[in-house]
């Protein structure tokens, strides 16, 4: 093959590379085409990959192949980007009931249990998504794991009272037994290590971020255990809710369920 094969070769090959953005949209996208009607009251979730489900919902209603649908959002933020979209909103107390909830995550077992919180809005999301019928995850084949843990470390929401207390209660946890619990800073939707005040949440609360080494055997219980301390709000372990798990990779869009 001539240098000049090669390179047309390589770069044939980095245009069809999906980059992580597109296949996020993918997902995104397909999540609301496949499990979202007119007339619905729909969940939307928060972080990078909502976004585009968000997005999608906003274009179908502009376009009117969407109609008479309401929507919950899970965040402050995703709340700004349904209004800059014109997207109906409600809230839980009007609408307790939800036909289906789209959102991200931030790590996917093989049971389809996850953690989500990454973006610092665990509480508000698992609020919405218990109360629906269908809750449809989006992610891309990055988030898939074999065990949660190692990956991606649980956040636990927590209220700022005597959060130090809180914290050593939780760590104390034997389920949570060899777990490292380092207090977000910075923005709450990340671990600013330099960010020199402590993350708050949506809610006026604290997360702390739990590092495992090795991966969580026992995650329900583990869930049950966290939640059972006073001063926890909740916890990034969302077990046995996911209805459907929409994965984007190089190889095109994959369902489990
Ligand atoms: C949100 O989606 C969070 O629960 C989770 O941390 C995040 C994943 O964000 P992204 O889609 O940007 O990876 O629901």
């Amino acid at each position: 093959i001539t240098s000049r094969q090669s390179t047309s070769f390589a770069l044939n090959m980095a245009e069809t590379a999906l980059t992580q953005d597109e296949l996020k949209k993918m997902v995104g996208y397909k999540a609301v085409d496949d499990y979202v009607k007119s007339g619905m009251v729909v969940g939307l979730g928060t972080g990078s990959t909502a976004y585009f489900a968000v997005e999608r919902v906003g274009n179908l209603l502009k376009s009117g192949e969407l109609k008479d649908i309401v929507c919950i959002p899970t965040s402050e933020r995703t709340k700004e980007q349904a209004l800059s979209l014109d997207i109906p909103l409600v809230t839980l107390d009007t609408h307790s009931k939800l036909d289906v909830a789209i959102d991200g995550a931030d790590e996917v077992d093989p049971s389809l249990n996850l953690v989500k919180g990454g973006g610092g809005a665990l509480l508000r999301e698992k609020m919405v998504e218990v109360m629906a019928d269908k809750f449809i995850v989006i992610v891309d084949e990055s988030k898939l794991c074999d065990g949660l843990g190692p990956g991606f470390p649980i956040p636990v929401e927590i209220t700022p009272f005597c959060h130090e207390h809180t914290m050593r209660q939780v760590a104390a946890l034997d389920s949570c037994a060899g777990c490292k619990p380092v207090l977000r800073m910075g923005s709450s939707s990340s671990n600013q290590p330099d960010g020199d005040d402590i993350a708050v949440t949506d809610n006026g609360n604290y997360i702390v971020d739990l590092h495992f080494e090795e991966a969580i055997k026992d995650a329900r219980k583990m869930a049950l255990d966290i939640k059972a301390v006073v001063g926890v709000v909740d916890h990034g372990l969302f077990c046995d809710m996911s209805t459907a798990v929409i994965i984007a990779g190089k190889d095109g869009i994959s369902v489990k369920k």
